[in-house]
């Protein structure tokens, strides 16, 4: 197996493929620093921390996890609590950067001594061979099939011929300044903000650790926006009386477009897409890193029963049952998207009608129960 990428697809595939004792080489162009460094996801679905656990990453996950039942929305100056064990049968999520599980699925893989090579260059996949540089050598692989887990801006997905894919996209007309403050976490759960300046989400890494994003323009520069501004503007949108937003030194800063993307089928050939590199959802579902986690474990079983029996029925499903999972992740990413940001030409009836969602929401244990369940991962879709 030929895996280019070294992201929570790649990654988590490789794991499966090893404790399944099929050979993979799993090929990166970026340094190791920089993948363990590179600060995305933070929400881990209730399956996503099952899964982690029963393929042997899960040890310092369950140690410095934040397990969450719960998250907070908040509209017309107050706050409204989403209970998911109550709502889902005792299932919630944990809070865990992603750099954290890229830095353990690096040392697991490494610990397997099996082939994981940072740095690689003029990456060219023609599945199921791909060619690549590794310093000076110019290597060709030839493998029985090859997964595209190398991202939104990778080549994989490039390299199949035009006409081939579908691809259905959205962007929406805002972005996420996101900051990481050393500063205590100011609440114990996530808040997700509606507020007529913008949205606003309260999230967390530790302790110590604080997670913060703000609704921007599209074409909003980090320039544009100082410390001191970002965290008046966080106080006007998350700022309740009597509650304190924790303030601390700004140790990351970048601005996130938003996107929802999905390209059908995630299969040609011997090629196999996962992760982003077959679709992409705005991060206001917290789902990004869940869905490639998920379309790995299905590509994964497929090739274990492919290499047991040479049966290639479940790799002939796997895009048709990946999409349905994508397509259910795609809709909740839009619906809490379009629920909680501020349309800029939107005018005062598109407001009325996120407020009157928004209370719907939380004043309905059916419809609670309906978030909350996409929230922590839907277990059958
Ligand atoms: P990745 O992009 O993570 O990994 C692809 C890898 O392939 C990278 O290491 C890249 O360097 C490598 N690569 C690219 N081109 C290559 C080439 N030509 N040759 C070799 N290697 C190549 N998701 C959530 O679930 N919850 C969240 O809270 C959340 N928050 C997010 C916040 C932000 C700011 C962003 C940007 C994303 C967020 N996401 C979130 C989504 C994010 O986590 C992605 O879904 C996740 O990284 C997808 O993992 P991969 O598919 O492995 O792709
Ligand atoms: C994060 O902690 O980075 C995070 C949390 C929830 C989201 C998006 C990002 O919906």
């Amino acid at each position: 197996m030929g895996i280019v990428g070294a992201g929570p697809a790649g990654l988590v595939l490789a794991q499966l493929l090893h404790l399944e004792d099929i050979d993979s080489v799993v090929l990166e162009d970026r340094s190791r620093e920089y993948v363990e460094q590179r600060i995305r996801a933070g929400v881990l679905e209730q399956g996503t921390v099952d899964l982690l656990t029963d393929i042997g990453v899960g040890e310092r996950l369950q140690r410095e996890g934040l397990v969450h039942d719960g998250i907070e929305l908040q509209f017309a100056g107050e706050r409204h609590r989403i209970d998911f064990p109550s709502l889902t049968g005792g299932r919630r999520i944990t809070v865990y950067g992603q750099q954290e599980l890229v830095k353990d699925l690096i040392a697991a893989r490494l610990a397997t001594r099996r082939p994981l090579h940072f740095e690689v260059s003029d990456v060219r996949v023609a599945a199921p061979v791909i060619r690549y540089r590794r310093g000076d050598d110019e290597v060709e692989l030839t493998c029985d099939f090859v997964a595209g887990c190398d991202g939104f801006h990778g080549v994989s997905r490039d390299s199949i011929s035009a006409g081939v894919l579908n691809s259905f996209e959205r962007e929406y007309p805002f972005a996420w300044l996101g900051i990481l403050a050393a500063a205590p976490p100011s609440n114990e759960e996530l808040i997700y903000a509606y507020h007529e300046r913008g949205f606003a989400l309260h999230s967390m890494r530790s302790p110590t650790l604080t997670r913060l994003y703000l609704q921007v323009r599209p074409d909003e520069a980090v320039a544009e926006w100082p410390d001191e501004r970002i965290w008046e503007e966080l106080e006007r949108r998350l700022g309740l009386e009597g509650w304190t937003l924790n303030t601390g030194e700004v140790v990351e800063k970048g601005v996130t477009p938003m996107r929802s993307f999905v390209v059908e089928p995630m299969q040609h050939g011997r090629l196999f897409l996962a992760g982003d590199a077959a679709h992409i959802v705005p991060p206001t579902g917290a789902k990004g890193l869940n869905l490639a986690v998920a379309d790995v474990r299905l590509f994964a079983a497929a090739l274990a029963v492919w290499y047991a029996s040479g049966d290639e029925s479940a790799l002939e499903r796997y895009s048709s049952d990946a999409l349905r999972r994508v397509w259910r992740a795609e809709h909740f990413s839009w619906f809490m998207t379009s629920m909680l940001h501020v349309l800029e030409d939107g005018d005062e009836f598109d407001r009325r009608l996120q407020l009157a969602q928004l209370a719907y929401v939380c004043s309905s244990e059916k419809a609670a129960a309906s978030l909350a369940e996409n929230y922590v991962g839907l277990e059958h879709v």
